[in-house]
């Protein structure tokens, strides 16, 4: 399977009548019992001396279109594995998510990978369309899994106006640095001195601090944590998806091929030790200055905070405005 392969009508078609069979109800109870994704997997693989058919994970995906095209070492897939391991401990059923995303490698993680309503939109407008589902269809989950290019680039307005609205809706963006999928072109995400394809000396500009701007524009969650920190980011994607309002999270994760290969990191151990060596927890980072922060990656919650969700106005004020119509017509009809 491959990027071409996709551009087929005919295996469109075919993967499409696929896709929208309904078989009822997915069966959520895990085949192994455990939130261990790979307790099961291995005795799998030892006793049948290939790759499981039943991994409990696995019907989450779509099948047919697997194995994924990330390249080696690609941090898509642990984004995917996490995503897919929480949405399996919450006992989300699929059928109660839609996934919304833009174009990238990072915009392939829900889309085609994860097995629910997905809407693949145009580069940079995963926010507005995922507004318009979670307006039309509040009781939906509404997640959006987009890249930095995608999210804090060209939609980087987008996101900074859902975050204000505070609307219930939940963003991982998985911020590798660079464009990747175009080949690793400098993003806003890019750290400062480091080379790029389209920055070969090296950048000359300042990262911005996406995750932070969140926080400052409304957001109810914000969380950062790494690719690294897979158990952590399993359990904020959670409070993410749970939490009332909007939920940000930054994955700051590895592009081995086209960051690491100019950045001087090409296999994805190099690109993790950094993503680990970088990184610093929220309280250490609380004493620092803005220069010893410089190139580092502050982890953890950087907000938690209750405050009124954009849908409820919304609800409310349509409320108020038929209750002032109906009392207008009672006046009229009534000759005052
Ligand atoms: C309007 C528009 N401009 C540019 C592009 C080309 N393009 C496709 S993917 C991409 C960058 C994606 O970067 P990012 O969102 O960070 O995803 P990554 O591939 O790094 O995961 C660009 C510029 C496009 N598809 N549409
Ligand atoms: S180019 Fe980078 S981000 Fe895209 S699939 Fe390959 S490793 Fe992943
Ligand atoms: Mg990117």
């Amino acid at each position: 399977m491959s990027l071409q392969d996709l551009s087929d009508p005919e295996y469109f078609e075919a993967l499409k009548a696929a896709t929208e069979k309904d078989d009822g109800p997915l069966d959520l109870k895990p085949t192994y019992g455990t939130s261990d994704p790979m307790v099961g997997f291995l005795d799998e693989v030892e006793a049948t001396g290939g790759l499981p058919q039943h991994h409990r994970l696995l019907k989450y995906l779509r099948q047919e279109i697997l194995p994924t095209t990330f390249c080696a070492g690609c941090g898509g897939g642990t984004v995917l594995n996490t995503f897919t391991t929480a949405i399996d401990e919450m006992g989300i059923d699929p059928k109660e998510m839609v996934c919304v995303t833009g174009i990238g490698c990072s915009s392939w993680i829900p889309s085609p990978y994860f097995l629910c309503d997905t809407l693949h939109t145009t580069h940079g407008r995963a926010i507005a369309f995922a507004c318009g589902v979670k307006v039309m269809k509040p009781d939906m989950k509404v997640i959006i899994i987009a890249g930095d290019g995608d999210l804090a680039g060209i939609g980087g307005n987008h996101l900074i106006h859902a975050a204000r609205r505070n609307i219930d809706i939940t963003v991982f963006l998985v911020n590798n640095f660079i464009y990747g999928m175009t080949g690793g072109q400098v993003s806003p995400t890019t750290p400062f001195g480091i080379k790029t394809s389209t920055t070969p000396y090296r950048n000359v500009e300042h990262p911005m601090r996406i995750a932070d701007l969140v926080a400052a524009a409304g957001a109810s969650y914000v969380a950062r944590w790494s690719t690294f920190h897979a158990f952590q980011l399993m359990e904020a994607m959670q409070t993410a998806i749970r939490k009332k309002g909007f939920g940000f999270i930054e994955i700051v994760s590895q592009c081995p091929v086209s960051f690491g290969k100019t950045a001087g990191m090409k296999d994805a151990v190099s690109n993790l030790k950094y993503l680990r060596d970088n990184s610093i927890a929220v309280a250490d980072a609380k004493d620092m200055s803005e220069d010893e922060l410089e190139g580092k990656f502050v982890v953890g919650r950087l907000v938690e905070r209750n405050q009124a969700e954009f849908t409820d106005g919304l609800k409310n004020v349509n409320r108020e405005a038929q209750a002032m119509v109906i009392e207008s017509l009672r006046l009229k009809e009534a000759g005052k």
